[in-house]
């Protein structure tokens, strides 16, 4: 499939340093910052460097490097946000359906609250 990237999504430009974000890890191919409007106590967006859509792209596209380290930096943010116990969810919106608003793929961590049933 081919998928088109937009650089100039918001997380683009946070990537760029055009908008300032609250960071909390970096890595060389991944970031990790809080949500602009937080769902949950624990509000992290862990976003891949590289030019990527949605996590299909990612998979279809990206390097070996660039997939661990996102993987690992998402594991890292959630244990250094302390949700590991008593629990997280991980979601990751793609596209139309997935009700995606931000075309640059992400991880969305939340925890710090019990969560419920999953979402519609
Ligand atoms: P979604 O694409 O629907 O999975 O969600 C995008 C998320 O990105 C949403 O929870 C709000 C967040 N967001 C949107 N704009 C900004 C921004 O400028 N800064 C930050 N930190 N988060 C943003």
């Amino acid at each position: 499939m081919a998928y088109v990237y937009d650089d100039q999504n918001v997380f683009a430009k946070i990537l760029r340093g055009e908008i300032p974000c609250n960071k909390v890890l970096e890595t060389e191919h991944s970031l990790a910052f809080a949500d602009i409007t937080p769902q949950a106590p624990v509000h992290l967006l862990v976003i891949p460097k590289g030019p990527y859509v949605c996590y299909a792209h990612f998979a279809e596209e990206a390097s070996d490097e660039e997939i661990v380290d996102f993987t690992r930096t998402v594991g890292e943010v959630c244990r250094d946000a302390g949700v590991v116990e008593p629990g997280y969810r991980l979601i990751s919106n793609a596209r139309q359906h997935g009700h995606q608003e931000v075309p640059h793929l992400h991880v969305h961590v939340l925890g710090g609250r019990a969560l419920g049933p999953m979402l519609h």
